[in-house]
């Protein structure tokens, strides 16, 4: 992670707060030389969040190896101690008996050896046999930005933390080798082990403009060879944080990473640097030649699933052994200046961790927030079979709006409603389509949803909702995340955030759960089909002030058959 800022600094062409484009082709995060080890002097509340993972103050981006060992899980992260722009990251780690409430510990890996002393950046962990966990991450090894695969191992396996953590002088473990784009070869992935006796990880890398997921193999777990061929690549640039885990076809529990056998599929992930958005296929995995291949159901690239149509970014996945699932953790970074990150003393949080596997269907996957997550609601208000005509907006009253999960499911009498799905819109994705078609857009089954942290006379809001529309031989289900009306505050990125809902309609329903908290809205279409995380910045819709209604803008009459909603209590954050 974090590369082009690197590249950037290290030529000299320190850009002080405009966008950062290498070879203007890749998109980036943006260097802020000034900000960088400013540290916060007071770490504004207003937009914190009451029910997600920070730390106190200061920048954070990807979630690292997380993992369960001896009863406690472990989140690592990478942080920046000194400000709250990315510079000068470290290893943060954090840990939870339920993920929920987190406990800050020291940072397990900073820069100190030769192997990593320009850099600690991304990695993962896997849990060896003896339940020995060892950590894989990149170090960064010289000025030039060159990339090595380093390990950690704890200082001490009796310690329930694990505070500590070793590097030992055998690194690096895996350097670029010939062929391979040495400032383009990062994030190593959980590795799993094969029959023939052999550990496999992937390095997410590029090749021109192919992403690639650069395979090696160790018997030992210390020596590693590189493959000849790839496990996969595609023509998307390049490939960061890639995420590769079986998921079984008929059962919602999630499998260890080296599972080959059985019913299942096989998931592969990546982060694009260039949209800086995920993606993901469903395929199988030939794991005798080694090669993973997306069903024809699934499309490597811009047109690719994504967990989240959101702000999301260099998520990692782990097999939780103890409730017998698999957990997604991704990024949520900041969608206001850097200037008013400096100023609020923080930047970025991780969303709520989800619950992943394979729909029925098996094209796509599911996500649900973890049920632990159901510890911190508070106050409940529920609305049974509440009709909403073209226009309406009532309110869900009783809850703290700002700090709330919401859980409701729609009805509708017809589908015949539906505005025509105008051919040439193929060619748009759902996020064009969704800014071209607002919740102000009067329509026939739908816009309907929920307006979050709305103020008492929506001058501010953000509408999550659905718009059904007729195909020539389906219906089309837009789901909308819009952060256009979100804030009176200008220099904001206000997206339209937006995914298209793959669900059967025949039972005239359409549920969504949204996580509202401050400045984050998770949301979460039918059963988890399609997910979508907004960041905004109300100035008037917070706290006390802060309003959540229902409402529909089509034609055709919508019913809630029911709502629950609950005010959320803070856990203990870090
Ligand atoms: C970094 O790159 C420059 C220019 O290619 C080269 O002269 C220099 O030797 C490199 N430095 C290191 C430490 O690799
Ligand atoms: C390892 O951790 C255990 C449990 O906290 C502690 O009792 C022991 O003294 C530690 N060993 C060392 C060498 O620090
Ligand atoms: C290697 O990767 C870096 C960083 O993505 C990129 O700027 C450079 O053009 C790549 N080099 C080649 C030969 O593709
Ligand atoms: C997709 O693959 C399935 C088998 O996995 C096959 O039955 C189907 O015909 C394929 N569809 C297309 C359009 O190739
Ligand atoms: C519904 O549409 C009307 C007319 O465009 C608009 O004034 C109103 O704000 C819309 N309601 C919502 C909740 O967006
Ligand atoms: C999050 O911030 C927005 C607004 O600055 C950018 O447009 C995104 O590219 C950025 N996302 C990531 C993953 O860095």
């Amino acid at each position: 992670m974090g590369i082009s800022m690197f590249v950037c600094v290290l030529v000299g062409l320190v850009l002080y707060g405009t966008t950062t484009i290498i070879n203007g082709v890749e998109g980036s995060h943006k260097v802020y030389k000034e900000y960088k080890s400013v540290p916060a002097v007071e770490v504004k509340q207003l937009h914190r969040t009451g029910f997600h993972f920070q730390p106190k103050k200061h920048w954070i981006n990807d979630p690292n190896r997380p993992m369960y060992y001896n009863g406690i899980y472990h989140l690592f992260y990478q942080y920046n101690p000194k400000g709250a722009v990315w510079g000068n990251i470290v290893w943060a780690h954090s840990v939870s008996t339920d993920m929920i409430n987190w406990k800050p510990l020291d940072p397990a890996i900073y820069p100190s050896k030769p192997f990593d002393r320009y850099g600690c950046w991304s990695g993962s962990a896997t849990i060896l046999p003896g339940n020995r966990p060892i950590i894989l991450y990149t170090g960064i090894v010289d000025p030039n930005n060159t990339q090595v695969q380093n390990y950690a191992v704890p200082a001490n396996y009796s310690d329930p933390y694990l505070q500590k953590w070793v590097k030992p002088d055998n690194n690096p473990l895996v350097f670029p080798g010939v062929g391979v784009n040495g400032t383009a070869f990062r994030d190593p992935t959980t590795a799993w082990w094969g029959p023939d006796g052999h550990w496999r990880i992937i390095v997410g890398s590029r090749r021109k403009h192919r992403g690639m997921a650069y395979l090696y193999r160790s018997r030992d777990f210390m020596s590693w060879t590189k493959a000849q061929h790839p496990l996969h690549s595609a023509k998307t640039g390049m490939w960061e944080c890639p995420d590769f885990y079986p998921v079984s076809m008929d059962s919602e529990n999630g499998l260890e990473t080296s599972v080959m056998k059985g019913n299942i599929k096989h998931v592969l992930k990546v982060s694009l640097d260039l949209t800086r958005y995920e993606y993901y296929t469903v395929g199988t995995y030939f794991h005798e030649k080694d090669r993973y291949v997306p069903d024809n159901t699934s499309v490597d690239g811009l047109a690719g699933l994504r967990y989240d149509y959101g702000n999301f970014y260099a998520s990692k996945t782990f097999f939780d052994a103890s409730k017998n699932r698999r957990i997604l953790w991704g990024w949520a970074n900041e969608s206001d200046t850097a200037s008013e990150d400096v100023n609020k003393g923080w930047a970025g949080i991780q969303t709520i961790p989800r619950k992943v596997w394979l729909d029925k269907s098996g094209k796509q996957l599911l996500q649900w927030p973890i049920e632990e997550l159901e510890t911190l609601r508070g106050k409940n208000v529920h609305l049974n079979n509440q009709q909403l005509n073209l226009g309406d907006h009532v309110e869900i009253k009783g809850i703290a709006a700002a700090q709330a999960d919401v859980e409701v499911s729609f009805s509708f009498a017809s589908l015949d409603k539906a505005e025509p799905f105008d051919p040439s819109w193929a060619d748009m994705d759902a996020q064009q389509l969704c800014s071209h078609m607002g919740s102000t857009v009067t329509g026939g089954l739908g816009p309907f949803g929920l307006l979050t942290l709305a103020s008492a006379n929506l001058e501010e809001y953000t509408p999550v909702f659905f718009r059904v529309f007729k195909a020539k031989d389906k219906h089309v289900v837009l789901m909308c995340s819009d952060a256009t009306s979100s804030s009176l505050k200008k220099e904001l990125y206000k997206p339209s955030f937006s995914g298209f809902v793959d669900v059967d309609l025949t039972d005239k329903k359409l549920s969504l759960r949204s996580l509202i908290d401050h400045s984050v809205v998770e949301s979460f279409g039918p059963g988890g089909k399609t997910c979508i995380t907004s960041r905004v910045y109300p100035t008037l819709a917070v706290l006390g002030d802060c309003h959540l209604f229902a409402f529909n803008n089509g034609t055709e009459t919508i019913t809630i058959e029911k709502l629950n909603a609950w005010s959320m209590n803070n856990p203990l954050m870090n």
